[in-house]
């Protein structure tokens, strides 16, 4: 008898249960389970009716992830939803949760599903690179035509129980909260109906009705901007078309050689990585389930800019109330009125309701004085990059706020711990740093001081959870993780275009590996006058910070997207940049300038120089403890940066291209570069030598 599904009878109805913590993914032990548990209601004479339910938090959530790339063991799970399928006896799956991936698959075997109103199903298979592997791809679209089916399958997206029932793809809807109850009265209803076994596969009208519509190339063509660099979704295509194209069983066929074409994908291995990167990241060294977590019920932002704006909204969206502070009346009206133009444009779109938009900004309030932070349970400091402003605001925070409150500061590189000795409570001070745009980045770098206590830590690690973002704890440097490698890629990319490449091929380079802007579109965003401002800082320090062409544009209020011109040009009300000759002119200038001869620069050359500089740096950053594992920079990438997942994230991608190729390179430029950042991580050799990976340390 199997531990984690079982067979038991409620009068006629024979009843099987999943119960595999935590989200009943099809593991082989349910997968055989599934099948004995059948069988023996198969033999059972005193059941007339299936019934299959799961225990604990949802319905099952799909195949086991943890089992890809190892050994398929017997049964498969297509062979599991078909023994369901062939049953004699009628069998409704009762879906609470979330019905997902081979789970929605093995209810779509069974001949009738009842949904708790509650509940939501959906084929995310396409979000780990895969497509619907257990028939999937052939029966959801005879329940929803076509057009649907691709929508749901190339999107991953959920549809909500209710939604599920107009498209046919659930019988019921059952507005309890029991999914076993709702299951056994369903059940009963089919018994005492004497009700037959329907089975999806035999539902041919509306494969009949769309065979040869066209909506397979019209869907490719939409997809080809969509899902630009994917692999998956575009065999998903091709393999709920061969539903409409070929009988039943040899749809099964193509959709297995499509889902083994999909599994040995390095994309596949790419964003399974991800999908258990997101939630290990979660998983702070040092921090337990049972570290105390402070309640933030309130919030205060200072700084009613882009940034403070965005930062409160996250909040307000969560309904958690958010004051901002501002020095002046004029800036904190125009905070407030772009806060309720933004939400204003989402409700245009139909994101949201109108209502919502008035529930969110009564929970936004202004004041002028930090009075109105008495009472709050955490404060985030989003003002501009300077310490001696952010020292004083501190210390009147320390002042005027309750004890307990968190102290926290948005900065994007300065020292928390002098920011936190601003302060007589630094163990109440830490660093959340949003990415712009606040309300729509879902990465939050908490970013641990020496001082700062274990129990902030934790809760600052919730309230990502409970803002929607996913946070990732780093230590303390000059741009902790994510800005620290970025910086080192900004100044490569500079020296290349100094050397002779042009904007726009190392541009090119960088998003043709995935990423959706290179480099210099993303200065051209952030704003030329902000790296710029950087240099002349640290020139003035004293440190050497050679010239560059993108000073110059600096210097002529080229200052990005703001100004319409920077490194590119931009059309009035178009954020699309356009190659500017003058800067051509500008850059062969500097170069001459400069005594520079510029010389031909291979897209391979780029590559390794704007990618390598940043896993070296990542591996001192792991070195000396700034992040705890490298799946911690892997999502600070893909979440703060637009990294494409389907590659795992930059340690990762590391890994695969061979931490032996990328060290040989590294010193190589260590050697005709020269430079800090160029200098070999000891951690990088130290792994080369012991033939490790950054993923097995
Ligand atoms: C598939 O089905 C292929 C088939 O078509 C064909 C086969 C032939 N496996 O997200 P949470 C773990 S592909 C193993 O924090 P939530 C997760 O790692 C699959 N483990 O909770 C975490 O573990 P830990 C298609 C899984 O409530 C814990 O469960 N299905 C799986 O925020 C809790 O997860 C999917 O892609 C799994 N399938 O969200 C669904 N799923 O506690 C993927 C979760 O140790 N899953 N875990 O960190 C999800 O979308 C969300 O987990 C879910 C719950 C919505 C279910």
């Amino acid at each position: 008898m199997s531990e984690v599904v079982t067979y038991n009878r409620e009068g006629n109805i024979g009843v099987i249960t999943v119960d595999y913590p935590p989200v009943n993914a099809l593991s082989h032990s349910v997968r055989s389970g599934l099948v004995a548990a059948l069988e023996q209601g198969q033999l059972d004479s005193e059941a007339k009716v299936l019934l299959l339910v799961c225990e604990g938090r949802t319905f099952i959530a799909g195949a086991d992830i943890r089992e890809f790339g190892k050994p398929m063991q017997e049964p498969g799970l297509p062979a599991v939803v078909r023994h369901f399928e062939d049953s004699e006896k009628p069998v409704i799956a009762a879906i609470h949760g979330t019905a997902l991936g081979g789970g929605l698959e093995t209810a779509l075997g069974c001949h009738y599903r009842v949904a708790l109103s509650s509940a939501k199903v959906g084929l995310p298979e396409v979000k780990l690179g895969l497509l619907p592997g257990a028939g999937g791809t052939q029966r959801l679209p005879r329940l929803t035509g076509a057009q649907k089916a691709l929508e749901m399958i190339t999107s991953g997206e959920f549809v909500g129980a209710k939604d599920a029932l107009a498209l046919g793809i659930v019988d019921a809807v059952d507005e309890g909260g029991d999914a076993r109850a709702a299951g056994l009265v369903f059940a009963q209803k089919i018994a005492d109906e004497g009700k037959p076994v329907r089975r999806v596969r035999d539902v041919t009208d509306k494969i009949e009705a769309e065979k040869g519509s066209d909506v397979f190339s019209q869907f490719r063509a939409g997809l080809e901007k969509k899902a630009r660099g994917l692999f998956s979704p575009f065999k998903c295509v091709d393999a709920v078309e061969a539903a409409f194209n070929l009988p039943f069983d040899e749809g099964m066929k193509r959709e297995r050689e499509l889902f083994m074409e999909c599994m040995e994908s390095p994309q596949r291995a790419g964003l399974v990585h991800a999908f258990f990167a997101e939630r290990e990241v979660s998983k702070v060294k040092g921090l337990s389930k049972d570290t105390p977590v402070r309640d933030v019920k309130s919030v205060g932002v200072i700084g009613a800019g882009t940034m403070g704006g965005g930062i409160a909204m996250n909040f307000a969206n969560a309904g958690i109330p958010a004051t901002i502070v501002e020095v002046k009346q004029e800036a904190l009206d125009k905070g407030l009125g772009i806060i309720r133009k933004n939400y204003e444009n989402s409700a245009k779109k139909g994101r949201i309701t109108q209502q919502q938009v008035e529930e969110r900004m009564a929970l936004i309030n202004g004041s002028l004085t930090y009075d109105a932070f008495r009472d709050v349970d955490l404060v985030i400091e989003a003002v501009f990059e300077n310490m001696a402003i952010k020292k004083e605001i501190f210390a009147k925070l320390d002042g005027v706020c309750k004890p307990g409150a968190i102290l926290a500061s948005n900065t994007s590189t300065l020292d928390i711990d002098e920011i936190a000795s601003a302060t007589k409570r630094p163990e109440d001070v830490v660093g959340m740093h949003f990415f712009s745009p606040a309300n729509v980045m879902k990465l939050l770098e908490n970013v641990r001081g020496t001082h700062t206590s274990d129990e902030v830590k934790a809760t600052v690690m919730a309230v990502a959870k409970k803002i929607r973002k996913v946070g990732v704890m780093v230590g303390n440097c000059h741009g902790f993780v994510g800005n620290r490698m970025l910086h080192k890629r900004g100044a490569e990319a500079m020296s290349l275009v100094n050397e002779g490449a042009t904007p726009q091929q190392v541009d090119k380079v960088l998003t043709d590996l995935g990423y959706p802007m290179g480099q210099f579109a993303m200065s051209d965003l952030a704003g030329i006058d902000v790296g710029y401002r950087i240099r002349e800082e640290r020139r003035n320090a004293g440190e050497d910070v050679a010239p560059s062409w993108m000073d110059k544009l600096a210097e002529q209020n080229r200052l990005g997207q703001k100004t319409m011109a920077g490194v590119y040009k931009y059309e009035e009300g178009s954020r699309k940049p356009i190659p500017d000759p003058e800067v051509d002119q500008l850059i062969a200038d500097f170069r001459e300038e400069q005594g520079i001869t510029p010389r031909e620069i291979t897209d391979q050359e780029i590559l390794e120089r704007c990618m390598y500089v940043m896993i070296n740096e990542g591996a001192k950053i792991l070195e000396e403890g700034i992040a705890d594992r490298a799946l911690d920079i892997d999502i600070v990438w893909i979440y703060g940066y637009g990294f494409p997942a389907y590659r795992g994230g930059p340690m990762f991608w590391a890994d695969q291209i061979g931490l032996d190729t990328i060290l040989n390179a590294v010193e190589k430029y260590h050697d005709d570069i020269g430079g800090e950042q160029w200098k070999p991580s000891a951690l990088l050799k130290k792994l080369v030598a012991e033939g490790k990976t950054f993923g097995k340390l």
